[in-house]
């Protein structure tokens, strides 16, 4: 029997594309070519999956170029990458990673949140430039983390395992998301408060960003709402990028009006704004915040099962679309 044929859009795990080659005819792309929207349509001819990256963009008109596709599996928890109406439409299975990457992703924000708050980036920078001359009472004065209000917009799997953490330094814990979560959940996320968006930008102490990026989440952090938080907030962003308005962000940070900001997710990524390299009071990273190996081992693995189950004739275990499923029984049935 022939096998499949699906393409893998990114280099990944040489392991994880190996044992996809067991179940399917994989054309790999082990150099991580970035291919254009053309290239992408051109490699996905005859392909009956794609595991993919949200550095490719299955947009509505690749879908509609790409009649053989029967799976679009994204090794990430974010699928804004992938237009999962059209694939719909087109009865394509969509899936992505939930889960494995939320307890390595909390700590990544609690890492940033700490660096940004309590100055630690720009404080070896100082000290590699030469600057510790001389101890003085107001060295780097950072702001604390115990005690504080901490303020999470998204409550979801990855927000309440921020919360969680934040009961190891006494922390107040208030959150805003599109609905309240149960009683329950809120009880195992240090007592988490329900608060409307302008209650937690003008109590919070630091603010932490973990809801996904949708058209209506676009800049849910814009001019108006950085002038709603203390000066002296800390905002860190692990979710995506878009959801901040970078171009507010660097003036808000200039000029003061904001204390810090940890970021890990940008508009435009990687060509993120250069604004922010002329910033002390801000720690950058690379889009890092699921990267721990065992993490990004398990993600390129569920993205793997999802595939394997989707081509199988199975439902995947993390289908975002089970319409698209019912289509698909529908047509098997005539
Ligand atoms: C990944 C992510 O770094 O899961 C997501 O949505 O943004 C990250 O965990 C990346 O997208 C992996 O492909």
């Amino acid at each position: 029997m022939t096998k499949p044929e699906i393409l893998v859009t990114r280099a990944v795990f040489p392991d994880v594309v190996e044992r996809l080659s067991q179940y399917f005819e994989v054309e790999a792309n082990p150099d991580d070519q970035l291919y254009s929207k053309d290239e992408l349509i051109a490699k996905l001819q005859g392909k009956a999956g794609v595991f993919t990256t949200p550095s490719s963009s299955i947009t509505a008109e690749v879908i509609a170029a790409c009649p053989s596709l029967k799976a679009i599996c994204n090794m990430a928890v974010g699928f804004n990458n992938i237009d999962v109406a059209a694939a719909t439409q087109a009865g394509i299975l969509v899936t992505n990673t939930p889960d494995v990457l939320n307890e390595t992703t909390a700590d990544f924000a609690w890492a940033l949140l700490l660096a940004a708050a309590r100055r630690v980036t720009e404080s070896e920078h100082w000290l590699r430039a030469g600057k510790w001359q001389k101890w003085r009472y107001d060295t780097l004065l950072g702001a604390d983390i115990h005690g504080a209000t901490l303020g999470i917009i998204g409550m979801g799997r990855i927000g309440q395992a921020i919360a969680r953490r934040s009961m190891g330094f006494d922390m107040n814990v208030i959150y805003h998301n599109r609905s309240r979560v149960p009683e329950q959940l809120e009880a195992r996320a240090n007592n988490a408060r329900y608060v409307s968006k302008e209650e937690l930008l003008r109590t919070a102490d630091h603010v932490m960003l973990a809801l996904p990026y949708s058209p209506e989440a676009h800049h849910t952090i814009g001019a108006a709402e950085l002038a709603q938080m203390k000066p002296s907030a800390t905002l860190v962003n692990i979710a995506r990028g878009g959801i901040v308005d970078d171009a507010a962000l660097i003036v808000a940070l200039r000029a003061g009006r904001l204390a810090a900001a940890g970021l890990d997710v940008f508009e435009n990524e990687p060509a993120f704004d250069p604004g922010f390299l002329t910033l002390s009071n801000v720690v950058l990273t690379p889009h890092i915040a699921s990267a721990s190996e065992p993490t990004r081992r398990a993600m390129a693995n569920c993205a793997a099962d999802n595939l394997i189950a989707a081509l199988g004739g199975i439902s995947p275990p993390n289908l975002l679309n089970p319409e698209a499923m019912a289509k698909i029984q529908g047509m098997a049935k005539g």
